[in-house]
């Protein structure tokens, strides 16, 4: 079983990147799972990709770098064991501690072969996570065997020029790819990329490396999922797009003007009881939300999930933000 870790901060672009990853694996005939993990009380990225045909297997309700490091481990071995799975591929959370998650990996007692790390780089959001003094941001550079320099659609070439030399400052070792999740042609050369060192990184001893101290601040999470019947909502708002996205927008805006330093992600998802979904995400506090998915015609329940993970704001404001803009989440 070969294991690729897709690491990266909060909405760098982990699952943007992975998903047409595992789907291009799963064509060539691969068998491939992937493993989610995130902090809310329910994911989000799972129901994305599970919509778009692919084997996810998620943990939730914490970081398997830390508290959910047993839940890690034994996923893996029942993976290994029920589902003999080629190849794995695994999204972190955006806050895991890399250097803590190779070594509860380096205690690993089933059969891995390799294990490459590919960190994504937020590109438009690179001088704000510095800033902020995120020591993991850092370490997810450090310890990638390879980097993607991801959003790069976002800024200019100048500052393109000037991230990649502070990049290699950080990890003069690693290879620095440039991408972004909507270019194909750069898309196809990163994934050309990892596959030439998917199987050729063995688990050496050097990288088995124990740091137990916990690091950097912390996002604040709200983390909220509330079914409606079809008769419960207005379904021409739920046909519009705009609706929701006026919404994450308006969830943004609010969070710049409660103070809030950056926004790790704000996610929101509409999944119908038949085949659909929307997600609607943000990174950004003045940029308008990305929306992905379609929800179909003639479903008789949806289910909303909102994830949002946000730094520089207490618990309470970043609740009744939410509660503000979608009044029909309950706490
Ligand atoms: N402009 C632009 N936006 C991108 C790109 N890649 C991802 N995004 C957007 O960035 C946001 C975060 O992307 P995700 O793929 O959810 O990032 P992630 O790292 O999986 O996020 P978490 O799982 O929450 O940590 C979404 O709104 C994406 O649509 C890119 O290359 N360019
Ligand atoms: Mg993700």
């Amino acid at each position: 079983m070969h294991l690729l870790i897709i690491s990266g901060f909060l909405g760098s672009g982990k699952t943007s990147i992975l998903m047409p990853f595992a789907k291009r694996l799963t064509a060539k005939g691969k068998k491939v799972v992937i493993i989610e993990n995130e902090i809310g009380e329910k994911g989000v990225d799972d129901l994305y990709l599970r919509e778009n045909d692919l084997q996810v297997r998620e943990i939730y309700h914490g970081c398997i770098c830390c508290d959910l490091r047993t839940d890690l481990i034994s996923s893996l071995l029942e993976l290994e064991r029920d589902y003999k799975p080629e190849i794995i591929v695994m999204e972190p959370t955006g806050v895991a501690d890399p250097y803590l998650l190779l070594s509860s990996l380096s205690g690993y007692p089933g059969n891995l072969e390799s294990r490459t790390m590919v960190s994504i780089v937020d590109a438009e959001r690179f001088e704000d996570i510095l800033s902020l003094k995120i020591p993991l941001a850092i370490d997810g550079i450090k310890s990638a065997d390879l980097i993607a320099l991801n959003k790069i659609d976002l800024i200019s070439p100048e500052n393109l020029e000037k991230l990649r030399n502070q990049i290699n400052r950080i990890n003069p070792d690693s290879e620095v790819q440039n991408v972004s999740a909507y270019d194909e042609k750069l898309l196809e050369d990163l994934f050309k990329l990892i596959e030439s060192k998917l199987f050729s990184i063995q688990i050496k001893e050097a990288e088995k490396r124990i740091e137990l101290e916990k690091k950097g601040i912390s996002p604040t999470v709200c983390s909220r999922s509330f079914e409606f019947l079809k008769d419960e909502i207005c379904l021409s708002e739920l046909e519009t797009k705009k609706y929701f996205e006026d919404k994450v927008y308006r969830t943004a805006v609010l969070l710049e003007e409660a103070g809030a330093d950056l926004i790790g992600n704000v996610k929101l998802i509409i999944k119908s009881d038949k085949d659909g979904y929307l997600l609607i995400s943000t990174t950004s506090f003045s940029r308008y939300p990305e929306v992905s998915g379609k929800l179909p015609a003639g479903y008789s329940k949806v289910v909303f999930t909102i994830n949002a993970m946000v730094y520089g704001i207490e618990k309470e404001p970043l609740n009744s933000i939410i509660n503000k803009v979608f009044p029909h989440f309950p706490d």
